[in-house]
């Protein structure tokens, strides 16, 4: 029988993308895309639960809750999934401002399917952690996979907990879950949802409609980020790797593109010659001094094979060409 699976949380950011790269790899109808909202557009949803290649030429949307546990067995029952991708989770601002349920969503979501997996429901589980996990008293530059976690936002000490979770479950249980520390992501299909690193997303939009951008963190704040498509691979080449050849079971370091608000800048200029940036910290800035600047991902590289393709300069040149593309803009 082919890989049957589910994406809960496919309509955020990683979502939106994966199901699209899933579905070219194991079929349209072999992919299903749910999360809590009732109607996605792009990834043809329903209001309720839906199995038909006529219904949906883009493949099956499922509303679901992240947190209902009974219905995720209920689906992976019916549809005969053996893959799960839980990608539903609160990102670090925005948890910050609702931190019970941050907590709840992040972890909880996690620990039901963990269970789900070690009951045998499905055969693989890919859960995303962040470099969010590190904090103040973590090594800054290049930082190593094993090192000192003291995360001080409610989305790292979630994912932190999450992490040692996995690798317990993987220990005790013999639970195949596979996991990656994502930098920073930066993409043109779809909008960023509440993180830290927002703003290297809306530079471009901002850019190309506007001109000028107001950078919520100061110009000189280094953080690891990486361009999607980069992110989307790693995440199929972990979890098509041979189970022998993922070691850590916790998460995996992945490093990306180390830049600064004003290298970001100094970047779009080159495409956008009159474009302006000016910086105005917030809230968020003290989120990011707690964060690492750059990323040591030599276990991923070793253990997998994993290799970056994108640098900033070839990002950006790829980001603007879609965006205005998408923005209809000709010059
Ligand atoms: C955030 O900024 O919260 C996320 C992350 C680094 O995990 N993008």
């Amino acid at each position: 029988m082919s890989d049957r699976i589910l994406i809960i949380g496919a309509s955020g950011q990683v979502g939106s993308e994966l199901v699209t790269s899933l579905r070219k790899i194991y079929g349209e109808t072999n992919v299903i895309a749910s999360d809590i909202y009732p109607v996605n557009s792009k990834l043809r949803a329903h209001s309720t639960v839906i199995y038909s290649k006529k219904m949906n030429k883009r493949g099956p949307y499922i509303e679901l809750d992240a947190l209902d546990k009974n219905k995720i067995y209920h689906i992976i029952k019916s549809y005969k999934i053996n893959q799960v991708y839980l990608l539903a989770a609160m990102l670090s601002a925005k948890s910050e401002k609702n931190v019970e349920l941050a907590w709840r969503l992040n972890t909880l979501s996690l620990s039901n399917i963990l269970l789900l997996s070690k009951e045998k429901h499905i055969k693989k589980l890919f859960w995303p952690s962040s470099i969010a996990v590190f904090g103040h008293t973590t090594p800054k530059k290049m930082t190593p996979q094993y090192t000192i976690m003291e995360p001080n936002t409610v989305y790292g000490i979630s994912k932190l907990a999450g992490e040692r979770w996995c690798e317990y479950y993987f220990n005790k249980f013999n639970v195949d879950v596979r996991s990656l520390r994502y930098p920073g992501l930066i993409g043109w299909k779809s909008a960023p949802g509440g993180g830290t690193t927002d703003y290297a997303v809306n530079i471009f939009h901002q850019a190309i409609k506007t001109g000028k951008y107001q950078s919520f963190l100061s110009e000189n704040t280094s953080l690891p980020m990486m361009y999607m498509p980069d992110a989307i691979r790693a995440t199929i080449e972990l979890m098509e790797a041979p189970v022998e050849q993922v070691k850590i079971r916790s998460s995996y370091n992945l490093a990306g593109i180390n830049f600064t608000p004003k290298q970001i800048a100094a970047e779009v200029s080159k495409h956008i010659p009159n474009f302006e940036m000016s910086y105005k910290p917030d809230f968020r800035q003290e989120i990011a001094n707690s964060w690492p600047q750059s990323i040591n991902d030599s276990f991923a590289q070793k253990d997998w094979g994993w290799e970056l393709k994108y640098n900033l300069e070839k990002m950006t040149t790829d980001m603007i060409i879609n965006l205005k593309k998408q923005y209809k803009i000709t010059a």
